[in-house]
């Protein structure tokens, strides 16, 4: 295997960013950490629209090659239940994984009680069926496995300890009816010290089957004297049992450096929430939010994911 250190790993879309707020008709204050999927042969993303009033929905946005040309579609969108505890101010940051013909979307309700994991449902788009709440708060960044491991239905999230020095970790649970979750492990730690994945880390993109086993994006972050800096890194899940790491990637392969990543409302963040795999079966389309701001495109061969994460990635939990 050649493992590719030379040039990045994940490239960018030289049009990139590919949807700002101005393309919405109406006034808001961002779009980004886009969930995506492909519906009706089209790429469908589920953007996290930022209000004027602070409060986020999902709204899709859809294009038929993935990256230009991109329609708004402001009648199909989740609005928050802002009468209730669990939306209470908001709803943020989608991750759709589909299962048969139902797509499972897993969003972030932004409560009374902070951050919590929803489940709602959809065929098309255009009704959502709300599911409720799969995880009580601080629990964020949470997608569904597209199929049952051992008769069980499968989630990986991210509860926030109450004591905040000692970092965010990845866990994964299970469901056998989607419901009733349980049997919470420990998946992926944030490291400490001077790691770049140090404070804490989150899942992105929903799992990913490959030859190779779950391949998984997550965003790790480090705090510095000018505040956050958000990046990506990448880890090797058995295909079996996605308990057990079989790499994860010391450094990190994406951050930010593009304008419309440093420059915005959250400088020095690229968070990413859904990838596709093109036709050709090695093309993955990663699609994250750039700086709070905007949402953005970048491209990668998965056999190369895949090199690297397996010649430059550790075991047990990556800890070098
Ligand atoms: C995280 C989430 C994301 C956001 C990121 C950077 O905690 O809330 O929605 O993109 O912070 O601000």
């Amino acid at each position: 295997m050649t493992a590719v250190h030379h040039r990045e790993l994940f490239r960018r879309y030289p049009g990139n960013p590919i949807i700002t707020v101005e393309q919405f008709p109406f006034m808001a204050n961002s779009v980004f950490n886009p969930a995506a999927t492909i519906f009706e042969n089209e790429t469908l993303l589920l953007c996290r629209v930022e209000h004027r009033t602070g409060l986020s929905s999902l709204v899709v946005a859809r294009s038929a090659d993935g990256l230009t040309d991109w329609i708004i579609e402001p009648d199909r969108c989740m609005e928050p239940m802002l009468d209730s505890h669990d939306e209470k101010w908001g709803i943020e940051d989608a991750r759709i994984t589909k299962c048969g013909d139902e797509y499972y979307v897993v969003y972030t309700g932004f409560s009374a009680s902070g951050p919590l994991v929803c489940l709602a449902t959809t065929r098309d788009f255009r009704e959502f069926r709300r599911m409720g709440v799969l995880s009580s708060p601080e629990d964020k960044d949470a997608a569904l496995f597209p199929c049952q491991i051992d008769d069980q239905w499968v989630l990986v999230h991210r509860p926030v300890p109450r004591i905040e020095s000692i970092g965010a970790h990845i866990w994964i649970s299970t469901s056998p009816d989607m419901q009733h979750w349980g049997n919470p492990q420990l998946l992926l730690e944030a490291r400490l010290g001077g790691w770049w994945d140090s404070n804490k880390i989150g899942l992105g993109p929903p799992p990913l089957l490959t030859a190779e086993g779950w391949l998984i994006g997550y965003h790790g972050v480090r705090i510095t004297a000018a505040g956050a800096l958000y990046r990506v890194g990448l880890a090797l899940l058995d295909r079996d049992d996605p308990t057990k790491i079989l790499a994860r990637t010391n450094e990190w392969v994406m951050g930010p450096s593009a304008p419309y990543e440093i420059a915005g409302d959250v400088p020095g963040v690229v968070f990413p929430c859904g990838w596709v795999v093109l036709d050709d079966g090695d093309t993955v389309r990663m699609y994250y939010g750039a700086a709070d701001t905007s949402i953005a495109v970048a491209e990668a061969s998965l056999a190369e994911l895949l090199d690297y994460v397996l010649e430059r990635g550790t075991g047990e939990n990556g800890r070098g």
